[in-house]
């Protein structure tokens, strides 16, 4: 820590609506895998805790649900629950926004931060993708005038462009506080949860329509066995024809599943990984309180 400079420390919601690349925008920072990224909308469904320690800052990001609409379904209430408590928490919001798609979800999420406290800065993600530039200085402008943020910063959560300037204006705005976490915390995500994270999206990735949003995994047993981590999960589905489609034809689905997130454990690992996984059918798991509770979708 230099002397002369005061350090900065607070807790900042990364917010916005479903797919604008909120958890793509925390491993960005973070420099590792902690949150998983599809190209599905409402892929994270709990929040997740992200630190940067710098030598005169640390940043302490809350990544959270998308904000939608969430309609009849309790896992969504969930899930919207989660990302306001956040913003609630927070001594800053980070509104991420979709620079070149915006969908009906975009209004609720100005909404919610529009109703908020919190000093907002708006994060204008996906700019590598924006075909026009020029087409986003209206979007800056009709923002600004809707939710008048402290700033607006273009960025690329995918390459970077953009994020220093981000994270720069965000310290500026952090109150002077010592860390509140170790210099060396990355989150607060063990890797036995992160793990059976991966499972998930691996069959968000690789599965379509209702089935991503049909699953759940339970990760039943995280061993290691010296230079050998041994895993055992369970993917939950609602219904007994989704099952079918999870394993698929000769159990070749299941496989493709497996293969995908082993891939991913063993990076974050580091070591060699054997990954087991089961179906099983826990019916209507994403509409009953206490299937959500066990999961880990719940308070
Ligand atoms: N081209 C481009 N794609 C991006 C960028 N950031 C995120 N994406 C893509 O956008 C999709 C959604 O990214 P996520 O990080 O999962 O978005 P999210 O906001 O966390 O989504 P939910 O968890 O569903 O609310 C993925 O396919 C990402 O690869 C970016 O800066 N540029
Ligand atoms: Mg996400």
């Amino acid at each position: 820590m230099h002397e002369n400079k005061a350090h900065r420390a607070g807790f900042v919601a990364i917010v916005g609506a479903p797919n604008a690349g909120k958890s793509t925008f925390l491993n960005y920072v973070l420099g590792e895998k902690v949150a998983i990224v599809t190209s599905k909308p409402q892929t994270t469904r709990h929040r997740i805790l992200g630190v940067m320690s710098e030598d005169d800052s640390q940043l302490i990001f809350w990544d959270t649900p998308g904000l939608h609409a969430p309609g009849q379904a309790l896992l969504n209430r969930e899930m919207m629950n989660r990302a306001l408590a956040a913003l609630e928490d927070s001594d800053l919001a980070l509104w991420v926004v979709d620079g070149v798609r915006r969908g009906a979800e975009h209004k609720t999420a100005l909404e919610a931060v529009a109703q908020s406290k919190r000093p907002l800065v708006v994060a204008l993600n996906k700019v590598d993708a924006a075909p026009d530039k020029a087409a986003i200085l209206p979007l800056i402008k009709e923002i600004e005038e809707a939710v008048h943020p402290q700033v607006i910063v273009p960025i690329s959560a995918k390459t970077g462009d953009g994020v220093r300037a981000l994270l720069d204006e965000i310290i500026k705005i952090l109150p002077e506080n010592p860390p509140f976490y170790p210099g060396d915390t990355l989150t607060d995500q063990p890797e036995r949860i992160i793990a059976g994270e991966m499972v998930r999206e691996a069959v968000f990735k690789l599965t379509s329509q209702e089935i991503p949003y049909s699953t759940a995994v339970t990760v039943d047993e995280f061993k290691d066995e010296g230079g050998l981590i041994s895993i055992m999960a369970t993917i939950h589905v609602e219904k007994e024809s989704q099952k079918g489609v999870i394993i698929g034809k000769g159990g070749s689905m299941l496989k493709k599943i497996g293969q995908t997130a082993r891939l991913n454990i063993e990076r974050m690992v580091g070591e060699k990984v054997f990954l087991k996984l089961f179906v099983r059918t826990t019916r209507d798991w994403s509409k009953k309180k206490s299937t959500l509770l066990e999961f880990g979708y719940g308070d």
